[in-house]
């Protein structure tokens, strides 16, 4: 890997990775839609809509991996779900494919299975069980990298991140937390490895209170350095008393909360 870009650089996860990718690749084209802090040595800066084709194939042109990151982050009505994550996503692969790019590390969620119930153990062979029409997205970006993976040979590491930060925010979150440098390792492994077809791993730390069977990743050679629970009492402490109980039913948490009508919860 000579040179490679990071989409949604912008964004936490984003601007984590630029520095602790600094050095590791001789160039990070680090791209956005709003503008980013200027370039230091080793770094390009490029600023580009994904819903735009022609902006998304300037900004892949002479790259050998990508971090996808770049989309909407979360929840939200559906002609932005539309353009950022369903849209934004086909024309970064498929400038992908019609530049020769090899190798993507597509950022998918944990609310592409979120309507798991927090009781049950998932593996990376889950059918998905979107919790949103964000979580809808994500599935899609999997399944697109499926295809792309099958008819034109790209590599995909597709990680269905947990949620991201330099320590646990909330009784959720210590089942699916990802420390900055766990998720490093994992990004390195999806570029880096040399066998990588089409996988699917949970980008969640070494957490004791874990929902997922992640082997897959471990197998790839992923080694969590990263645990929450020793944040567990201090988070559970400030936890408020008065939970929604569907969120408290599913792994997805508020996400499938939000909206929700069906008169009784699937198991
Ligand atoms: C995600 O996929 C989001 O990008 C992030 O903002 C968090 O909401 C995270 O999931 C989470 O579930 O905590």
């Amino acid at each position: 890997m000579q040179r490679v870009l990071i989409t949604g650089a912008a964004g936490g996860i984003g601007r984590s990775l630029r520095e602790t990718l600094r050095g590791v690749y001789p160039v990070l084209r680090l791209s956005d839609r709003v503008p980013l802090a200027p370039a230091r040595d080793g770094e390009e800066i490029d600023q580009t809509e994904i819903s735009d084709m022609a902006a998304v194939r300037r900004m892949v042109e002479g790259v050998d991996g990508i971090i996808h990151l770049g989309g909407n982050s979360g929840e939200a009505e559906w002609p932005v779900i539309l353009q950022s994550n369903i849209v934004g996503v086909y024309h970064v692969f498929d400038a992908a494919r019609l530049t020769g790019v090899q190798r993507i590390v597509m950022a998918t969620s944990n609310h592409a299975v979120g309507f798991y119930p927090r009781a049950q153990t998932i593996d990376h062979r889950v059918a998905p069980r979107p919790d949103s029409r964000y979580g809808v997205s994500k599935a899609f970006s999997e399944a697109l990298a499926s295809l792309y993976a099958d008819k034109h040979g790209i590599g995909f590491l597709c990680v269905r991140i947990g949620n991201f930060g330099t320590q646990p925010i909330d009784k959720r979150r210590l089942s699916i937390w990802i420390s900055p440098r766990d998720l490093t390792q994992l990004v390195r492994i999806g570029l880096e490895h040399p066998d990588i077809r089409y996988e699917i791993v949970y980008g969640v730390s070494n957490n004791r209170r874990s929902w997922y069977d992640n082997a897959n990743a471990y197998r790839l050679g992923y080694r969590p350095e990263d645990d929450s629970e020793p944040y567990a009492e201090a988070v559970l402490a400030a936890e408020p008393a008065d939970a929604d109980p569907i969120a408290e039913r599913y792994q997805g948490g508020t996400f499938c909360a939000a909206e929700f009508t069906a008169k009784t919860p699937r198991d």
